[in-house]
């Protein structure tokens, strides 16, 4: 899958072609219970604010669309006692009559669950597709700038509504109302280059979500209407602003990271979500700026959440103790193209905490050696390759990292191998990625201690973020329902200290898609917006609750089965996100500390 966005490839569900329909699926997003908050409301996230740092998000999707335009009756003009499409209306300027302007029709929203969600049926579903007015009777939903349609227009094109189909029939039946969708749930969006759309002012005009990724985590989150299709957001009513990430060519891949999270941050967010997993060229050790103003933000009262990364099983990562005066050898093979991109790139980064000097030889495909590397800075040619090298420290952590490129941009093809002398006893955890920054290892390392133990991704290494792994539901490649996924990240943070926070459904859950679809939606992508999802419906009951309260309901909440075993462990953290049990604990078991 592209870059190193937190969700995991379909490859095998497009190429099996399961047929889904005959299994009943779990909808992971839809509470078991209802609730409401102090003064009658159901619990819906009304009021709370969730910033996401992620692809962007496709603001035209009906499920981002509040329904507060209005309710309405459809009128059966044919008396037909049906809703028949291109005839029948609704009488949206109340003047008792169907205009032409009022006739209606439906978006038949695009099932790419392989089946799993019983859709392309080519008839309306009002489980699952929206009715809107036809204004210009050309048959199909127009909206946008594009189609003349400006901000302050409801529903940003012709107008969308959703059939409250109170008997549940799953037909519109004489008599039942519409809703009818007007304001964005999108706050604002801090696009690719830093340009900001707000919701009122041009939030009309936002690029294209380029991966469709953000798209799939504002679903989980917020996506729909409480009550009344199949599948929403744990939190409809909640509101999202996003900070759009573009990727770099070499490390560190997100662009202006310290620009994004200081939106944010200013933009006054209640949960602050991480989508995006790094680890090349970064310390781990949450020592980054930006991992230190996450840990301000929570210290303000910011809830700070991010998926773990899908890094386990990549082969990325060499976890070893080198004795003193050893050295080991650590190779890596390479591949010409990677996720459909001339391989022009790979890097290497080796941390260790020890007080101790590390010297390193790298050996190009084509056999040369550079001169031993130890410190400072510099480019080394090895026969046709450039090899840039530098030693750098954080406050606690060292980091020697490498930039291997060839002469005239030829690819990286081949072994690469890399000698590793310690003068004392030191731990190295040494990673490798290439140019596709790809979660799927295309280059990766074929000798030396290779280890899952420890696979957590930046920035969710920040003290202050919980770090959700995924486990599966639904529809498991190779893990079974109710276990890890095999590719969740786990382990220890650097320093030291369990990584993962708590785990959550992750693998496979249902989600919009961009271009007025639905998916699957997979990885601790998928499961971290679970978790602020239920923040979301705390924050409701208690808007005064702090990161560490929240922290504190979700792990004295969490789950345990014969899956997890004993709890906390470097796999599951505190356990499975229960959403009903957290509520619960909330209130009638939480005392706040301050
Ligand atoms: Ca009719
Ligand atoms: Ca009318
Ligand atoms: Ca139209
Ligand atoms: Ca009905």
């Amino acid at each position: 899958m592209k870059r190193k966005i937190l969700i995991t490839p379909l490859v095998c569900l497009i190429c099996t072609q399961f047929v889904f329909s005959q299994v009943k699926y779990e909808f992971t997003t839809i509470l078991k219970e209802k609730f409401t908050d102090k003064s009658g409301s159901i619990l819906t996230g009304k009021g709370v604010v969730v910033g996401d740092v992620d692809s962007g998000i496709d603001v035209f999707h009906p499920m981002f669309f509040f329904a507060d335009g209005g309710e309405f009756t459809w009128v059966d003009v044919d008396n037909d006692e049906k809703l028949t499409f291109g005839t029948d209306g609704v009488d949206l300027n109340g003047d008792g009559k169907i205009s032409a302007n009022e006739i209606l029709r439906y978006i038949e929203i695009r099932d790419n669950t392989y089946g799993m969600l019983g859709g392309n049926s080519k008839t309306y579903n009002p489980d699952l597709d929206f009715l809107y007015t036809d204004v210009n009777n050309n048959k199909r939903r127009d909206y946008g700038i594009k189609s003349g349609f400006k901000e302050s227009d409801a529903s940003y094109g012709e107008q969308l509504l959703i059939l409250r189909d109170e008997n549940k029939n799953g037909r519109a039946d004489v008599g039942e109302k519409l809703s009818a969708l007007k304001t964005s749930k999108v706050r604002a969006v801090r696009e690719r280059n830093g340009n900001v759309r707000r919701r009122g002012t041009d939030l009309i005009e936002t690029e294209e979500d380029s991966s469709g990724h953000g798209t799939g985590v504002a679903g989980l989150i917020l996506g729909g209407h409480y009550g009344v299709q199949k599948n929403h957001g744990i939190a409809p009513d909640a509101e999202i602003i996003i900070s759009s990430v573009d990727y770099d060519y070499t490390p560190r891949f997100v662009r202006d990271f310290p620009e994004i999270i200081t939106f944010l941050r200013e933009e006054k967010i209640n949960i602050l979500l991480f989508e995006d997993g790094e680890w090349m060229w970064e310390f781990m050790d949450g020592s980054s700026p930006e991992e230190q103003l996450t840990n301000q933000m929570a210290r303000d009262g910011i809830t700070i959440i991010g998926g773990a990364g899908n890094f386990t099983g990549a082969k990325m990562m060499i976890i070893d103790t080198l004795e003193a005066g050893e050295t080991v050898l650590l190779e890596a093979d390479a591949p010409s193209t990677s996720e459909q991109k001339k391989n022009d790139g790979v890097f290497y980064s080796i941390l260790w905490r020890e007080n101790s000097n590390l010297s390193f030889t790298v050996e190009s495909p084509d056999k040369n050696k550079t001169t031993e590397l130890s410190s400072g800075s510099g480019i080394e040619k090895s026969g046709a390759y450039n090899i840039s090298y530098a030693k750098t420290s954080s406050n606690e952590t060292n980091m020697f990292r490498l930039g291997c490129s060839k002469n005239d941009s030829g690819t990286v093809k081949g072994r690469w191998k890399i000698n590793v002398k310690a003068d004392k006893r030191t731990i190295i955890w040494a990673y490798v990625v290439d140019v596709s920054q790809s979660w799927g290892g295309t280059s990766h390392w074929v000798s030396g201690n290779i280890s899952d133990e420890s696979t957590m991704c930046f920035p969710s290494t920040a003290d202050s973020c919980m770090a959700i792994g995924a486990y599966v539901v639904n529809f498991g490649w190779f893990d079974k329902i109710g276990d890890i996924c095999s590719y969740s990240s786990k382990g220890y943070r650097i320093k030291g200290g369990l990584a993962v926070t708590l785990t959550a459904p992750g693998h496979s859950t249902f989600s919009c898609e961009k271009d007025n679809g639905w998916q699957i939606f997979s990885g601790t992508s998928s499961a971290a917006p679970h978790v602020v999802g239920t923040a979301a419906l705390l924050l409701q009951y208690d808007n005064t609750l702090t990161h560490a309260d929240i922290r504190q309901i979700l792990i004295n909440s969490a789950s345990s089965d014969n899956f997890t075993g004993t709890l906390p462990n470097p796999t599951w953290g505190y356990g499975k996100l229960d959403k009903e049990a957290a509520v619960k604990f909330l209130m009638n078991n939480f005392k706040k500390n301050n």
